[in-house]
């Protein structure tokens, strides 16, 4: 095996909340007056929170001080919370399942690799609470994506080297990451695109022909 293990992103790759993140920041925006839309949205991918919230009030003409941007991340993430609760195992594709389970069957060591401080709750709410060798998330990073931190955690805490570890990946910010750790990367949707990225996927499951 060319590989021993596998990194995965959170959002976009084993499931999607970009619709509750779009929701709950539209919120915040709107009450504060502030334009946002989708576009902006897709900016956000892979984005830590506070880092997420900088890239909104770029549109604001208004500079407010570190505590209310921490009050205002907050009410966000409050939000954004409520709306997690109406996540379930219906949210985990059979293609995403089926495909963990090949890859357990294999013999790779699996983790989680996310910007999320929010990735334990998700994993939990999706049935796969139990089902990671390792999270690594925004829990325990001082240093957002494009930073390969998450990464590197994710491969010490499965005591492998980023050689032996393939990330997967969605958003640009992560594929660049990746590359920055020195990890071969796997991508979907716009970080397919990346230059640097090793195995372009058209849909997860095609993970297994490349591992
Ligand atoms: P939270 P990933 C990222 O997750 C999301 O893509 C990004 O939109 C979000 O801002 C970030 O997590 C932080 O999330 O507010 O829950 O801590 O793609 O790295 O799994
Ligand atoms: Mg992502």
């Amino acid at each position: 095996m060319k590989y021993k293990g596998v990194i995965f992103d959170l959002d976009g790759v084993i499931c999607f909340t970009d619709e509750y993140h779009y929701e709950a920041w539209k919120a915040l925006a709107d009450r504060l007056g502030i334009y946002f839309d989708k576009e902006i949205n897709n900016r956000l991918r892979g984005v830590s929170r506070m880092a997420s919230l900088e890239i909104i009030l770029e549109r604001s003409d208004v500079t407010y001080s570190q505590e209310e941007k921490e009050a205002f991340a907050t009410e966000k993430n409050d939000n954004y919370r409520e709306m997690l609760k109406n996540m379930s195992e219906k949210d985990l594709s059979d293609e995403v399942r089926d495909t963990l389970n090949e890859l357990r069957n294999r013999g790779y060591l699996l983790a989680i690799g996310s910007s999320s401080k929010n990735t334990k709750t998700i994993l939990n709410q999706i049935g796969l609470g139990n089902f990671f060798d390792a999270i690594s998330d925004g829990t325990n990073i001082t240093n957002s994506k494009p930073d390969p931190e998450v990464f590197l955690k994710a491969a010490e805490f499965i005591n492998l080297k980023p050689e032996e570890c393939v990330v997967v990946e969605d958003a640009r910010s992560g594929a660049e990451a990746a590359y920055r750790g020195h990890f071969a990367c796997a991508g979907i949707g716009e970080a397919a695109e990346y230059e640097h990225t090793d195995y372009p996927l058209n849909t997860f499951s095609d993970l297994l022909k490349v591992l």
